[in-house]
């Protein structure tokens, strides 16, 4: 049985690869996508969710909005390393799917309190603003959902600051309150996605797929390479976000350690800080874990697996 998902996300380059990995791969369901403010703002990332839903065939699946900003704080988007579209670089087709009317939190919630208890995997991508207010909005969702299987944080990183990541800094509020929920949790941070490298045998492997949404990613993938030089020095750019889909198809691709898990919100340097604790065994009450070492070239064979099912869409 495929495992259910909803991916909550702010595309963004990497974003747009984890909802084709998701889309294409046979051991994921994909009951919802849900945006976020985040990468850009929610109007742009929204249309580029439709956008990409239509590159990959992505059909019968339901697509809300969320939230248009952080729990507490100022908005804050990354157009240094997404563009000013959030997902800039190729064209990206006029959409063709109708946004489900619900906000994101709402359609989390019914999802969830519709199917069985332990069904649902909510994999957030992005900011974890919606997952939050869904969380508050209806506490019964906390012992239902299977897992929150989240890309965000790092134990030994940071990418916004010294030690922090984009996605847990721009709404530490709202991540405090998904990282403390109780619900099972798996943080895929920079330490495992600064392993996730989109390198040129990668992008020679994506290409020699074939198909429109194979040349899309590699048009995504040179955007977000030049960027990620420009704005942070890397040669070839971390694809982060595939890999918290990628950990759901295959858990065996990281290396996890049970540890509790903290988010700093108040720290005059270490804002969004992610703090795992990991001063020997975690207690048996500690159902937060995270994830380390990733094996890449099964994770980018995952991928392109994925690209391969999804073909060449009628469009
Ligand atoms: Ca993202």
């Amino acid at each position: 049985m495929p495992t259910k998902i909803i991916l909550d996300c702010d595309p963004g380059h990497d974003d747009a690869v984890a909802m084709l990995l998701a889309w294409g791969s046979p051991a994921i369901e994909l009951v919802g996508v849900t945006t976020v403010v985040g990468n850009q703002t929610i109007d742009k990332v929204t249309r580029n969710a439709l956008s990409v839903a239509r590159v990959a065939g992505i059909v019968g699946v339901p697509f809300a909005r969320g939230s248009a900003r952080p729990l507490v704080r100022e908005i804050e988007t990354a157009g240094e390393i997404h563009g000013e579209s959030g997902l800039d670089g190729p064209v990206l087709p006029e959409p063709t799917i109708a946004l489900d009317p619900r906000p994101a939190a709402q359609f989390i919630v019914d999802t969830i309190m519709a199917t069985e208890p332990g069904e649902i995997t909510l994999v957030p991508t992005g900011g974890l603003t919606n997952i939050a207010l869904a969380a508050r909005l209806e506490p019964r969702i906390i012992p239902r959902v299977r897992e929150v299987v989240l890309m965000g944080g790092g134990v030994h990183e940071g990418n916004w600051s010294a030690v922090a990541e984009f996605n847990i800094v721009i709404d530490p509020e709202a991540a405090a309150i998904v990282f403390g929920a109780g619900w099972p949790l798996t943080m895929i941070g920079l330490d495992v996605t600064h392993q996730a490298i989109a390198t040129p045998s990668v992008k020679a492997a994506i290409a020699a797929v074939g198909t429109k949404p194979a040349a899309f990613v590699g048009e995504l993938m040179e955007f977000f390479e030049k960027a990620y030089h420009d704005a942070q020095g890397f040669p070839h750019p971390p694809v982060h976000d595939p890999v918290a889909v990628a950990y759901v198809i295959d858990p065996t691709l990281v290396r996890t350690v049970r540890a509790p898990l903290a988010v700093e919100t108040r720290g005059e340097h270490t804002l969004g800080m992610t703090v795992a604790d990991l001063r020997g065994p975690a207690p048996d009450s500690c159902v937060t874990q995270v994830a380390f070492d990733l094996d890449a070239a099964r994770f980018w064979a995952l991928v392109v697996h994925a690209l391969e099912r999804i073909g060449d869409p009628a469009q």
